[in-house]
């Protein structure tokens, strides 16, 4: 039997499993582990400057490519709770990654050693499965198993806790006859299938809520042909844009109460059935239950059994992988078209796109300083259906989310629940290991950006190419914007008169010299017509030093954007479209 470390074979394990790159920044506690992917030699490796940092490459690595699991490596004490952020988001949003850690040798774990932290309690409620491991003979039974649990049942992430001693013990492992365990995923049954489709039978102003299970299952070509085979408008949540194509006719828009579309929400009110397929009725995409609900007929699909009724109790719950239950739902549906049997919804989809016809909010904007809506309008025309975006939280991604379009799965990368600030650099950057063909757009708001900005070295060095685009409002926006019910705007201001940059007239950071400090290049952006240019001019540098490209948008300080608390009761606080000039790159033009 070959003998070697531990550290060995779990570098072995993770090649086997399909792991070709980690994430990662050492420190004395995971030498051992080092060690071993030197010697491996198959395992390419990206230097974080921060660890929060490469948890978020790694989730960002898992979300641009189905199959993909993002690994991250620390070392022992403040490494494993650096990444404890990053699990959280991970799982928040059902999003398999798998943290190492370094960790004391076995005898001095309760001796208070030198950051010896007991990262697997702390890691405990945020993962599948955290696991100090003890026996060096155990590190390959706890691998297979901690990818088995991230690809079963609802995904998520796993952190595996190597002490020193057990990093370097040796032990009898065969690496070409391990083998993968079977991975679990629940599938809906035909009688269930038939009587979910019985009951969209049966309403008359029926939608499909798609939710980001779709993605996760890698379903979205079943997704729209099955809304296609049943003529029912598709309204995805935020983690599930993108499972059907913004200008396909079915799509009805987003619904919620701050990433939503007008004419999303007023789908969703009009409705009298609600088909949930790998949604998790999310509060930000509901609001307020009782409206959500009122008058409406649910079934839920999800692959987690105890999802279904946890917000609250559909008429019908199914048990299964979304890709599983779309795939009948395909089936059976196409038995029902060839018998005659499926409802002709051309007035009810008719009057979905009426409503995406009608209920646009203006975009078109001349002001200086920029109003942010101006700045999507400029996005939508320089970035194709090809691009991959990536954001995290704040006004920022909030509009991009209102007004941006998404054609394609996997090309909205978002921490959806979690949103934690930062996040948006470091994902970005594992988007592009994983994806280094497609274009990267990462939109961040200036404290975002501020979060985790050491992160642009990481693409300056490894030359992992995308464009930043940094709505700068010198605010906190999101947080001063929620103040206003409290009357107040209090420590929410990040301007100040930058002693070294007269230029930024008291907005604060100079983003601009940062980034280049660090390696990137960037461009300052101050007037509306200067926005399309920038972009093109960003996509030429990035081509030409292949580095991240930062392009700063001086926004005005303050701007409501739309938010509620009720899908019935978002407050708009611009004009709205009036006209096809007011929206010119609505998807679905305006009628004047
Ligand atoms: C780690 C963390 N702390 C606090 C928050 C709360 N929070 C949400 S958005 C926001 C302000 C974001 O400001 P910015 O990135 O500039 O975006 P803007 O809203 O101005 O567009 C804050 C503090 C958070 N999401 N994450
Ligand atoms: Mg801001």
């Amino acid at each position: 039997m070959p003998r070697m470390t531990a550290a060995d074979a779990a570098v072995a394990i993770l090649r086997q499993e399909g792991v070709t790159h980690v994430f990662g920044l050492p420190g004395a506690a995971i030498n051992p582990f080092y060690a071993a992917m030197r010697r491996d030699g198959g395992i390419t490796h990206t230097l974080a400057r921060h660890v929060e940092g490469a948890s978020h490459m790694a989730e960002g690595y898992t979300r641009a490519r189905a199959g993909n699991i993002g690994v991250c490596v620390g070392t022992s004490g403040p490494a494993g709770t650096d990444m404890v952020t990053g699990l959280y988001s991970a799982s928040a949003d059902s999003i398999p990654i798998l943290c190492i850690t370094g960790q004391a040798p076995v005898a001095r774990l309760h001796k208070e050693d030198f950051q010896a932290v007991d990262i697997a309690a702390v890691a405990g409620p945020l993962t599948k499965m955290a696991m100090t491991v003890l026996e060096p003979a155990q590190v390959p039974g706890a691998l297979a198993q901690a990818f088995h649990l991230m690809r079963s049942g609802r995904p998520g992430p796993v952190l595996i806790d190597l002490p020193f001693d057990v990093q370097q013990a040796e032990i009898d492992f065969d690496p070409d006859t391990y083998q993968p365990l079977p991975v679990y995923k629940p599938a809906a049954t035909r009688a269930q299938i038939e009587k979910a489709l019985d009951m969209l039978a049966a309403a008359e102003r029926p939608i499909i809520v798609a939710g980001g299970g779709i993605i996760n299952a890698d379903a979205a070509s079943l997704l729209t042909e099955f809304a296609e085979l049943v003529g029912t408008p598709v309204v995805p949540t935020l983690m599930g844009w993108g499972a059907l194509p913004d200008d396909h006719p079915l799509m009805a828009g987003m619904a919620g109460l701050q990433t939503a579309h007008r004419y999303g929400n007023a789908t969703v009110l009009a409705s009298d059935f609600v088909l949930g397929i790998g949604n998790r009725w999310a509060n930000r995409h509901t609001g307020g239950l009782a409206t959500y609900t009122a008058g409406r007929t649910f079934v839920h699909v999800d692959i987690e059994p105890t999802q279904i009724g946890r917000v609250f109790a559909p008429d019908y719950g199914i048990v299964s992988d979304a890709g599983a239950a779309l795939r009948l739902f395909v089936d059976v549906a196409r038995e029902r078209k060839a018998a005659g049997r499926i409802a002709d919804r051309a007035a009810w989809v008719a009057d979905c796109r009426q409503r995406r016809a009608t209920m646009q909010r203006r975009t078109h904007f001349d002001n200086v300083p920029i109003k942010p809506q101006r700045v999507y309008e400029e996005m939508n025309r320089a970035f194709g259906p090809e691009t991959r975006y990536v954001s995290t939280i704040g006004l920022s991604q909030i509009a991009a989310a209102q007004f941006l379009h998404v054609y394609r799965p996997r090309h909205w990368i978002n921490a959806g629940q979690a949103g934690p600030l930062g996040w948006t650099t470091p994902a970005a950057l594992g988007v592009c290991v994983a994806e280094p063909d497609t274009p990267v757009v990462a939109l961040s708001g200036d404290y975002d950006f501020q979060f985790m900005i050491e992160e642009l070295a990481v693409g300056a060095q490894f030359n992992l190419p995308y464009i930043h685009v940094l709505v700068n409002n010198a605010y906190l926006g999101l947080i001063r914007q929620s103040q206003r019910g409290f009357d107040m705007d209090y420590c929410v201001q990040l301007s100040f008169d930058n002693v070294n940059a007269p230029e930024v007239s008291g907005y604060g950071v100079d983003h601009v010299k940062v980034a280049e400090g660090l390696g990137c290049k960037a461009l300052r952006v101050t007037e509306p017509a200067e926005i399309g240019p920038a972009l093109e001019e960003a996509k030429k540098l990035m081509a030409e030093y292949r580095v991240p490209v930062v392009v700063e948008i001086i926004l005005e300080r303050v701007t409501n954007i739309s938010m509620g608390t009720e899908l019935d009761n978002v407050v708009e606080f611009e004009d709205l479209a009036a006209g096809h000039e007011d929206a010119p790159t609505a998807v679905v033009a305006m009628l004047d």
